[in-house]
């Protein structure tokens, strides 16, 4: 595959009915954090980020695919580095488990596994769990911490590998996963070929609906290929023999939905599905003015948040950023901020740590840094972990430090 490919048709009806509706420019993929050097600063490829809504099944998709050999095979992003994750995914096997009956030990397949958060959580309870996840780097520290893992895309080669050595799974699990699937069609095969009669499969995404409510620009990105409703899902789902049985609002991630799906059942469609219908039909998805007032409002908040960060520059302040997240490096290169706005950025994870951001080049620095050097304002990059970014500082903020949010809107807080 070449680097990146345009896509002609949707993702999920095929339709040649596109139209293109939000442009981001051109930027790096936002988890390709470059080492401090000019050699890997001059090789950074900078891809197209344009945004595209399907006329005909509504499913909002990026009008380019990045080959994912270039962004999934080494993957510097670890779920583990945020309690809030850890605790979400604790409270999502209890879930599950109380949902299967199952005398035996089931098998439980995580696929988009990472560093093995999730399965950590199953391996509480008497179950087999395999993860599944491209990224070789990651397979390896899965692995260390005792997590079977294949390091591998799933796809129907992989589910025929995983039923011939394993069975049948009862739990199949896909976090922060479907929207990042090139070929949906044949991941939704290798879903319903490797999910036992009553298994349950579980995905996990961002929510179109909270996406465009919050105006969330900077989760629009390389990785995430789909911006999924539930109009466009059920026809998905509906072509490969599977049902949405449950589906349920989530905090996480900016705002999310779980799908919880089974082998067509011929049942009515849960009361869930259908009240989400109706909120998409209230909200406007079928209707091309609701992305085109969202691009609006984004290119409005792009000039608001430079003239302030430009404002306290003005006045000699010193702003860093807090998170390296691969939406605030988005933001950053939507934007256009770079290191003479933002000095340093401070991150969790040691991956990141003594690298760079992506196209805006900003150095990275474990957490401590903050209070050491005590700038006057600190940009949360990771807004979705606001709440715990600001516990974790309360010392920061009583010695006089100002963190800044930029969604819904731009605060001081
Ligand atoms: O879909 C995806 C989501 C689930 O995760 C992936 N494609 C990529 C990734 O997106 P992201 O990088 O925007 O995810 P996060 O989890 O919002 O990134 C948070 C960043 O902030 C991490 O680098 C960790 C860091 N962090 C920190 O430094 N201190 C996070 C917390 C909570 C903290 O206290």
């Amino acid at each position: 595959m070449a680097d990146f490919i345009q896509i002609k048709l949707c993702r999920i009806c095929h339709s040649p009915k596109l139209i293109e509706f939000f442009s981001l420019g051109v930027m790096p993929p936002p988890n390709l954090f470059p080492k401090n050097h000019p050699r890997n600063l001059k090789r950074e490829s900078f891809y197209p980020l344009d945004v595209c809504l399907c006329q005909n099944c509504g499913l909002v998709q990026l009008k380019h695919t990045v080959n994912p050999n270039i962004m999934f095979k080494d993957y510097i992003y670890v779920t583990s580095g945020s309690k809030t994750m850890v605790n979400h995914f604790e409270g999502l096997a209890k879930d599950i488990m109380g949902r299967i009956k199952t005398s035996s030990e089931p098998l439980i397949v995580d696929i988009g596994s990472n560093d093995g958060t999730l399965l950590e959580q199953f391996l509480k309870y008497k179950v087999k769990a395999l993860g599944v996840d491209p990224a070789k780097n990651l397979a390896k520290l899965a692995k260390s911490k005792g997590i079977e893992t294949i390091a591998s895309y799933f796809n129907q080669i992989t589910s025929q590998k995983i039923k011939s050595k394993f069975g049948k799974a009862k739990v199949i699990t896909a976090t922060n996963v479907l929207a990042h699937v090139g070929n949906l069609h044949d991941f939704l095969e290798a879903v319903e070929n490797l999910l036992d009669t009553d298994g349950i499969f579980v995905a996990e995404f961002p929510y179109l609906i909270d996406l465009l409510d919050k105006n969330a620009i900077d989760t629009i990105y390389h990785e995430h290929l789909s911006y999924f409703s539930i109009k466009p899902l059920l026809l998905l789902f509906g072509m490969h023999n599977l049902e949405i049985f449950d589906v349920e609002r989530l905090n996480v991630h900016g705002g999310s939905i779980r799908l919880l799906v089974s082998h067509r059942q011929k049942t009515d469609k849960h009361n869930g599905v259908n009240k989400l219908l109706k909120l998409e039909e209230s909200f406007g998805l079928n209707k091309p003015e609701t992305y085109h007032n969202f691009a609006k409002k984004a290119y409005s908040k792009r000039q608001k948040l430079t003239n302030f960060l430009n404002s306290l520059k003005s006045k000699n302040c010193r702003i860093v950023g807090y998170g390296a997240a691969a939406k605030g490096n988005v933001l950053l290169n939507f934007t256009n901020i770079g290191k003479e706005t933002i000095e340093y950025i401070v991150d969790s994870t040691p991956q990141k740590q003594g690298r760079l951001t992506p196209g805006t080049h900003i150095p990275i620095f474990p957490e401590a840094k903050l209070l050491e050097d005590m700038p006057d304002y600190t940009l949360i990059l990771a807004w979705n972990f606001a709440d715990e970014i600001l516990k974790k500082n309360s010392q920061y903020r009583k010695q006089g430090g100002k963190f800044i949010l930029t969604v819904p809107d731009i605060k001081i807080v």
